[in-house]
């Protein structure tokens, strides 16, 4: 059997998440780091090749994200432990109470905020998305281990995977959310684009939409983003995006798909969805390929209502191997640690095809 190779980062284990808080209520974080120790067991034991991510600098970074985000990011923790927050109401974690929406301002010129708790809902979009002292650590070695899977696939690996933490698919150009921080799979698809590719696909395979892969190429004709995910429209996160109508805009009209999917769905119908991303890839005719790897619609899966089987997954895999197309996966959702390394693994092996 044909086998990925595989790239981690210790880094991607410094970011803690501790607590979600959602509707106000303060719950347990899911995005843990035993996430990723889980899928390195596992695709160690399978006999995956695995390699140490290697240290890239900001080029593509700050051409994917607004460089305020990154520098936010890079920053507001030591901010928030400087502000007297932590010991005034016990709270070490970055958190928005306001996020100054286009409603609020109503046209109002941007100002930069003297507070830092008010500075945390300029970039971040829920109350969610907590940020701790590893948390830029993290998310930027994820965004090394992302450049570094890149790299193999240049120097003629056909089939990488990058096993990134925190993900990334929910943020956009200059805001973070989802329990994401940095968006691993743009940076992928841009680093593709910046190696020559001239067409590039980003396939979405989590139970959620994507929505910053897709804002980020939405008027782009250079990348496809593809993505099958539980219908926002019957009340799941991200909630303002990712149904079938938007298809791109401008230049990027029609390289845009999205397939929302029915709660409940098995692998029946989400192969039929995901065999239809397939066919589009190869009618856009990308010569690469990123596959936005959350395995968060299993069946066993505590965050969505998608009922996919480790056989889905793995036919999925294969399906896309059709393509024939060097692949980029890079890791995202995923919360059930008791299956998420088979999950991956066996995704992996249908990517590296028979
Ligand atoms: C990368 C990824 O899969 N992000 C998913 C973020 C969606 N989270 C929505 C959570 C909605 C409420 N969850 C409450 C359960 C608390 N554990
Ligand atoms: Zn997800």
């Amino acid at each position: 059997m044909n086998r990925a190779l595989v790239v981690r980062s210790e880094a991607c284990l410094l970011h803690v998440p501790s607590a979600e808080i959602w509707v106000g209520v303060r719950t347990p974080g899911t995005e843990l780091p035993e996430r990723a120790t889980r899928i390195e067991q596992t695709l160690r034991a399978a006999g995956h090749r695995v390699r140490d991510a290697a240290a890239h600098d900001d080029d593509v970074l700050l051409r994917v994200h607004d460089p305020r985000l990154v520098e936010h990011l890079r920053t507001v923790h030591g901010r928030w432990m400087a502000s007297g927050i932590p010991e005034l109401v016990g709270q070490d974690r970055v958190v928005p109470y306001l996020m100054p929406t286009a409603g609020m301002l109503d046209g109002l010129p941007e100002r930069e905020p003297v507070a830092v708790h008010a500075a945390a809902g300029r970039w971040c979009y829920d109350t969610m998305t907590l940020v701790g002292p590893g948390t830029w650590e993290a998310a930027r070695g994820a965004v090394d281990v992302t450049l570094t899977a890149v790299d193999a696939v240049g120097g003629g690996e056909p089939l990488v995977y990058a096993l990134a933490r925190p993900p990334g698919h929910h943020v956009t150009r200059s805001a973070y959310g989802g329990s994401c921080y940095l968006n691993n799979a743009a940076v992928a698809a841009q680093a593709l684009r910046d190696a020559g590719h001239d067409r590039v696909a980003v396939v979405d395979v989590d139970a959620h939409h994507g929505n910053g892969t897709q804002a980020l190429f939405y008027d782009r004709a250079d990348v496809l983003y593809a993505s099958l995910h539980v219908d926002p429209g019957a009340g799941w996160f991200p909630h303002y995006a990712g149904f079938a109508d938007e298809t791109g805009r401008g230049a990027g009209a029609g390289a845009n798909l999205n397939l929302p999917l029915p709660e409940g769905t098995e692998d029946g119908r989400w192969l039929e969805a995901l065999d239809r991303i397939a066919s589009a890839v190869g009618a856009f005719g990308a010569s690469a390929l990123v596959v936005s790897l959350g395995v968060d619609a299993a069946a066993d899966d505590p965050e969505s209502p998608l009922q996919v089987t480790h056989d889905g997954y793995e036919r999925a895999g294969a399906r896309l191997a059709e393509l024939g197309l060097p692949t980029v996966a890079v890791q995202e959702g995923g919360y059930h640690l008791d299956t998420i390394g088979s999950l991956v693994e066996v995704t992996l092996r249908g990517l590296a095809g028979p």
